[in-house]
């Protein structure tokens, strides 16, 4: 029998901050994709974790001011926690500062050194720390949307252009994240990455759905086909990493060591990992995707594995124009989407609405239309109308149908060829498609009910529909035609509730038990059960709450104000308050004025306006940290004040709470740097 097993990765998340919407975006979509295998009776895996080494994480730490391994582990209780905020049901959680990765990287390295996959030699070019990445000066030339990775030339034929900085300059722009890289120059190991050239070719067309969504394969052949060169895989002028097995000045280059993890997540080198090995799927944003279809691929050649089946590479959410990332600072909180929407909703919108295939912008007013419109009303609202008018002709025990008329048999109809197109885009991990199918069945089942009008059959009690001769219920009796109607909405509602499940796994549960039904997960195939089998259930309705929440959009700009809104005495004209600039920035730097005890010096970003230096009277209200690196609201126009030796170019604007205390006016989520507050 076919070993019905399903592993499945997301990336590990570099931990210099609490995880973000992009991190709970992938994280999300391997949750959906496990829990659809687990729904047809697989046995499933699905491994998350963080990447704990390399220069970027160093810096963070050094700038944070603390050791780097107490720096890493401050936020594994975020991640872990905001992982089970959000549902995942992870299997194992890998840190790559784990004693037991470690110990296994620097055995596969030695493999590597011994068969000859890896050799020394010496390094020198353009690094990327934000991205961990070896940049050319061609490629930082031609900047495209897409990263792009430098190959160190194992023969030192580098040009001109790369040996005249000294090791530590900066350097052009990376072309991925556009800041400014830093020439490296040192001694290196390469692993052998241009000897896998052909086969990693040969591979792409015999796996031509290796990389999913297909479109993406192009880049990475093109790519591939242009010349592989040899990879540097180690760092000398870095100390925080894995040390580098028999050559203690080097310690492992980030991404050998990180995407390691996912064969020693599950046991390598002991054989116990081919239980789960290969990765069925494994879930990654599009910026690393040379990184796991170029190198991680040649690296499993080499390690004499089998390659994973697919990667999902998704686009990135974006917020307005900008890639939403830690480095940018315009990252969205997951934890106050939580408070504000609960984690089902905002599973579904990521599911539904930011599409694998391309960027897609979050917004609030968004999800909130689509959790309004697509949950409350269409699948909501369509339980709750079947279950009020149920309960109202006190039918909660729905029986058996013998014989479906032809609206019905439409209905059924509508429903397989929904769970096959459902089915074949979860094949290919497009959950928006599939979930929009299911939106059409969902429409279909509410245009039934309302077309059967069953409260206008509901009375006809002729037969009795208990059988009975002289029924003593006789008055209450339904008719037969009406408990047709709401079995045949109830069975709708199940079929749409269990495809649902891998998104919705807790309201999908509470819309089970409202028909009297539950969810056991087990070796059985629930989706192909629910295809081939016939409409034989029966159903115990129970009323409950509306399962979502419904959200009022925001008042539209030339609406009536309020009557109890009271005019402000001293009234300004909206042209009055146009003249005030409010700009959204970031406080980068924070410090006492030397001699005051009133005032911090605020070194402030306005992204495209520049950086500017303002001066704030809050000391004594505030502490540094509650300033440092947060989002607020500046009147940038204010004319220059000079004040105790420095010149303040703006204000920061403050609030008092409940308690009195002074609060910094903030953005509810965050927006790019320089935004105009209107
Ligand atoms: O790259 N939109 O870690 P990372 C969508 N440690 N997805 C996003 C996103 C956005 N705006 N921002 C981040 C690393 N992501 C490496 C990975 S794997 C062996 C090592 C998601 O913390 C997306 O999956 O920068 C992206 O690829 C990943 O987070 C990058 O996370």
């Amino acid at each position: 029998m076919q070993d019905k097993k399903f592993y499945i990765t997301t990336p590990i998340y570099y931990v210099t901050a609490k995880p973000h919407l992009g991190s709970l975006y992938s994280t999300v979509l391997a949750d959906v994709a496990a829990r659809w295998h687990k729904l047809m009776g697989y046995r499933t895996f699905l491994l998350t974790g963080t990447d704990e080494h390399g220069q970027k994480i160093a810096q963070a730490a050094e700038q944070a001011g603390m050791p780097v391994k107490q720096f890493v582990d401050q936020f594994i209780p975020a991640y872990k926690g905001m992982w089970d905020t959000y549902e995942i049901e992870y299997n194992h959680f890998i840190r790559t500062t784990d004693a037991g990765h470690v110990h296994a990287v620097q055995q596969w390295i030695e493999q590597m050194l011994k068969q000859g996959d890896i050799y020394k030699s010496f390094y020198e070019g353009w690094y990327c720390v934000p991205d961990e990445t070896f940049v050319t000066v061609d490629e930082s030339l031609n900047s495209s949307s897409h990263p792009s990775i430098h190959f160190a030339d194992a023969n030192q034929s580098g040009r001109a252009e790369l040996t005249q900085p000294k090791p530590g300059d900066t350097g052009p722009a990376c072309p991925t994240c556009s800041r400014p890289t830093v020439f490296v120059s040192e001694e290196s190991y390469f692993f052998r990455l241009s000897k896998y050239q052909d086969a990693l070719l040969k591979f792409y067309k015999e796996n031509p759905t290796f990389i999913l969504p297909k479109e993406r394969a192009q880049e990475v052949i093109r790519f591939v086909e242009a010349g592989l060169k040899d990879l540097s895989i180690s760092r000398t002028s870095i100390s925080w990493g894995i040390p580098f097995p028999g050559d203690p000045k080097h310690v492992v280059y980030v991404w050998a060591d990180a995407l390691n993890n996912y064969l020693t997540a599950v046991g390598y080198p002991d054989a116990s990992f081919k239980q789960w090995w290969p990765p069925d799927v494994q879930v990654l944003g599009k910026d690393i995707v040379r990184f796991h279809a170029v190198f991680w691929p040649a690296f499993l050649m080499a390690t004499r594995v089998e390659l994973p089946k697919h990667l999902l590479v998704h686009g990135w959410i974006k917020v307005g124009e900008h890639k939403m990332s830690k480095s940018l600072g315009n990252v969205v909180d997951p934890q106050l989407l939580f408070d504000r929407y609960g984690a089902e909703p905002v599973r579904y919108y990521l599911t539904r609405y930011m599409a694998i295939t391309h960027d897609s912008s979050f917004s609030d007013a968004d999800l909130e239309q689509k959790v309004s419109t697509d949950l409350a009303n269409d699948l909501g609202n369509l339980l709750n109308r079947m279950l009020v008018l149920a309960q109202k002709f006190e039918l909660s025990s729905v029986a058996l149908v013998a014989q479906w008329s032809q609206p019905t048999q439409e209905l059924q109809l509508s429903l397989k060829n929904t769970i096959e197109l459902y089915r074949a885009h979860m094949r290919e991990y497009q959950f928006h498609l599939a979930l929009g199918e299911l939106w059409k069945f969902i429409g279909h089942t509410n245009a039934y009910f309302h077309g059967q009008e069953p409260w206008k059959v509901a009375k006809q009690s002729e037969p009795c529909t208990h059988g009975e001769l002289n029924c003593s219920a006789k008055d209450r009796c339904v008719s037969p035609k009406f408990i047709e109607i709401i079995s045949a909405t109830a069975h709708s509602l199940r079929a749409a509730a269990l495809l649902l499940w891998p998104v919705l796994p807790k309201k999908m549960e509470t819309l089970l038990n409202a028909l009297g039904h539950q969810l056991n997960i087990s070796t059985t195939d629930i989706i192909d059960q629910l295809e081939t089998q016939p409409w034989n259930q029966t159903f115990m309705l129970k009323s409950i709450e509306p399962l979502f929440a419904k959200y009022e959009p925001a008042p539209a700009e030339n609406a009536e104000p309020k009557k109890e809104v009271k005019e402000a005495e001293n009234a300004i004209t909206i042209q009055d308050f146009t003249k005030i600039e409010l700009l959204v920035g970031t406080v980068k730097a924070c410090e006492p004025v030397p001699k005051s005890d009133k005032l911090y010096r605020l070194e402030v970003d306005f992204g495209p306006h520049g950086k500017r230096e303002i001066l704030s009277g809050v000391r004594k209200d505030l502490a540094i940290e509650e300033l440092l690196g947060k989002q607020g609201v500046f009147v940038f126009n204010l004319a220059p004040r000079p004040m105790m030796g420095f010149t303040s170019h703006g204000m920061m604007l403050f609030a008092k709470d409940s308690e009195g205390k002074t609060k910094p006016l903030t953005v509810a989520t965050p927006v790019p740097d320089g935004s105009r507050v209107s």
